[in-house]
């Protein structure tokens, strides 16, 4: 990267925070309040979803829906339900039964704090309470809500999110083949970046054109994003324990670094950053922000 992007990459960081409060904020308007009974659930959602995540998919949806020449503020109900959901998917996927995780974003994770039953209900609640709120966003020309659900739907389902885990637990143990490693990074991270982008650019009434561009670009964003999250995961654990340990080292497998190594793993991450920016040429300075923000991911790996 060079040293002008760089610089650009860190003034971004005032405006992440900036939105990850707004989002935060509307987070806390959406989702029942811990005195509504039955007060352990709703307690339980809100421990996961104000665990301190980055808010990334939420804040894309905001700038997709001001790179579409739209406010965003009228995206404000889809990006909290992209992020209620991935909310779910993180509850799950850390159960014993899938990853059996102790820690989510620095916290002991929801069934550690709630109990596993409370954990299946609470994502759950959290998948179910991603619609209701999805359910509140404004009309635009083209789009309503049913193009809303649908969307949300089809990238949550079977098709892609549940898909790629699928894949990941039919795998388990096996290195698997780069064709492999694509499906599941596409269908469990790249899939809901898309939609968030997707969902946003909806809102503010999105050509067909604008929408394909912005799924080259989640595309790309969510594959580059998946490798430099697995080679922080290499780089980060060799820093702190010295070596990557027990199930950690097991799950590592089906990591890009895992399979190529660390050098052609950030040359990939750079490669799909810069597909990423070259999908967002049809938005001239409006998809600016986007361009920053994809640098700013590429750039958490120095
Ligand atoms: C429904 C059980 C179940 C699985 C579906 C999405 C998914 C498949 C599992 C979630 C776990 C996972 C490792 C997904 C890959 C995408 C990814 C890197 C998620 C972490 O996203 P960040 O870094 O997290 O944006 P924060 O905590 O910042 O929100």
């Amino acid at each position: 990267m060079k040293s002008s992007e760089r610089a650009r990459a860190v003034e971004l960081k005032p405006y992440l925070a900036a939105r990850a409060k707004e989002v935060d904020a509307a987070l806390d308007q959406f989702l029942p309040k811990k005195t509504a009974a039955p007060g352990t659930i709703h307690a339980a959602m809100r421990y996961t979803v104000f665990a301190g995540g980055k808010r990334l998919r939420p804040i894309l949806a905001l700038a997709a829906a001001e790179a579409c020449g739209g406010k965003a503020e009228d995206a404000i109900a889809p990006a909290c339900a992209v992020e209620v959901l991935h909310t779910y998917s993180l509850v799950h996927d850390d159960l014993p039964c899938m990853d059996d995780d102790d820690l989510r974003r620095g916290r002991p994770t929801c069934h550690k704090v709630y109990g596993e039953g409370m954990a299946v209900l609470t994502g759950d609640a959290l998948l179910t309470e991603a619609f209701y709120i999805l359910a509140q966003t404004p009309a635009s020309d083209r789009y309503g809500v049913r193009h809303y659900v649908a969307e949300l739907a089809l990238t949550g389902g079977s098709r892609h999110l549940i898909g790629g885990q699928v894949l990941d637990l039919e795998g388990e143990g096996q290195k698997p083949s780069k064709a492999r490693l694509l499906k599941i990074h596409e269908a469990k991270t790249a899939a809901l970046l898309t939609t968030s982008l997707r969902l946003g650019a909806m809102t503010a009434n999105a050509t067909p054109k604008q929408l394909e561009a912005l799924t080259t670009f989640g595309h790309a964003l969510g594959l580059a994003f998946q490798v430099i999250d697995d080679i922080l995961d290499v780089t980060q654990s060799t820093e702190v324990l010295g070596k990557t340990a027990g199930k950690d080292a097991e799950a590592a497998k089906t990591t890009y670094p895992a399979l190529f190594g660390l050098a052609k793993s950030r040359k990939e991450a750079a490669r799909l950053t810069k597909e990423a920016l070259d999908a967002l040429k049809p938005f001239g300075k409006k998809g600016e922000r986007l361009a920053e923000i994809a640098h700013y991911l590429l750039d958490r790996e120095y």
